[in-house]
């Protein structure tokens, strides 16, 4: 193999591993919440899944930087919370999760998804 297809071949390899973890490792990203968690609202949730413990008090702290409309509404069904999240505020809700799930939460429109696992 000459120096040139080798370099075409990591290349490609990196490039697939690139885009694999893009695809699936960045999104699948769990964070845990130890008590707090800062939730960044562009172009969707980031981290858009976050771990809790049960019987656990836990802040999000939520803030939005995207001026879509889409994203100016947060809804997490289980805790019955409806929130307006003002344009670049920081947004605190807390939660105090009784039982183990896994929860969804998303915008107003339901186009923007998150998870709440609660362990
Ligand atoms: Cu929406």
């Amino acid at each position: 193999m000459t120096a040139d297809k080798l370099l075409v071949t990591i290349f490609g390899v990196g490039l697939t591993a690139l885009i694999w973890w893009f695809f699936f490792g960045k999104k699948e990203e769990v964070v845990e919440a130890k008590g707090e968690v800062d939730i960044v609202v562009e172009g969707g949730y980031k981290p858009a899944i976050i771990s809790l413990s049960k019987n656990k008090k836990t802040v999000l702290r939520i803030t939005r930087r995207d001026p879509n409309s889409c994203l100016e509404e947060i809804i997490i069904p289980e805790f019955k919370i409806k929130k307006y999240l003002p344009l670049g505020r920081t947004v605190e809700i807390s939660i105090t999760p009784q039982k183990q799930g896994e929860f969804e939460f998303h915008c107003g429109m339901n186009m923007y998804h998150g998870k709440i696992v609660v362990e």
